[in-house]
């Protein structure tokens, strides 16, 4: 099938995010009084599970008993992720957080060649919209031909909602779509809805499992459309 749309997931793919929103954790916590404090280690244990407040959850299903029997806890809970939110909205707009390199070029490439591109990530709404305004404009959120994020379905990655929907909007088949992710949850999301995945890993991502992606490489630096067109037509 002819390559028609690239979609993008955020976390990890467009940027590396994860030390900011990891960051933005500690500060969240802080904030509050907890002496809970996420390490590199740690965090990428954690990223086991998507969507912040569940991974908040996680962390204190694995650590801490006394938290998790709260009676507060489905409160606390949105309101450390909404602070966090705000912390990391704030890292995004002191512009510590780039693009990876070779990203915007392959974005242009897609606009100057008649590429669809679209989103499809577990992440909150505005993170998305902030992290592209800052980085390639505002206008640029029009490039966009869907944008599916966190807020759009009920059921984050690794289930294929996310990927099904941007689908469903764009209305193509899987097969003309290609998915660039850089996680296993992120490929098994894709695949489930049999989209053909470009497994790009970054230092959290390394080492998972990508069995099933067409390709899997470690940076986007040198990346063509042209390369991803004949990656996708062995698919
Ligand atoms: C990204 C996520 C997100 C972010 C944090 O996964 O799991 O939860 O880590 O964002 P993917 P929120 O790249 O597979 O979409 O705190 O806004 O959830
Ligand atoms: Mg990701």
């Amino acid at each position: 099938m002819e390559l028609k749309s690239l979609i993008f997931d955020v976390d990890g793919t467009l940027a590396d995010t994860e030390d900011a929103h990891r960051l933005a954790f500690n500060d969240a916590f802080d904030l509050a009084g907890f002496n809970w404090v996420w390490d590199r280690a740690l965090y990428k244990e954690l990223l086991a599970v998507t969507g912040g407040k569940q991974r908040i959850r996680f962390f204190l299903e694995k650590t801490n008993d006394a938290a998790l029997s709260r009676p507060d806890l489905d409160t606390l809970i949105p309101e450390l992720h909404a602070s966090k939110t705000d912390f990391f909205i704030n890292r995004l707009k002191g512009g510590q957080v780039p693009l990876r390199p070779g990203v915007e070029k392959l974005i242009q490439q897609a606009r100057d060649q008649g590429m669809a591109i679209s989103i499809a990530t577990t992440t909150t709404p505005i993170n998305v919209e902030t992290l592209i305004r800052v980085n390639l404009g505002d206008d640029a959120l029009g490039w966009f031909e869907v944008i599916g994020d966190g807020g759009k379905v009920p059921v984050l990655k690794p289930e294929p909602d996310v990927y099904d929907w941007v689908l469903e909007q764009i209305g193509l088949e899987p097969g003309e779509a290609l998915a660039l992710e850089d996680s296993r949850n992120g490929l098994v999301a894709a695949m489930a809805a049999n989209i053909p995945v470009l497994i790009v890993t970054n230092d959290y991502t390394q080492g998972q499992d990508f069995a099933g992606a067409l390709a899997c490489l470690e940076t986007y630096d040198g990346l063509s459309l042209k390369k991803l067109r004949a990656l996708h037509s062995g698919a």
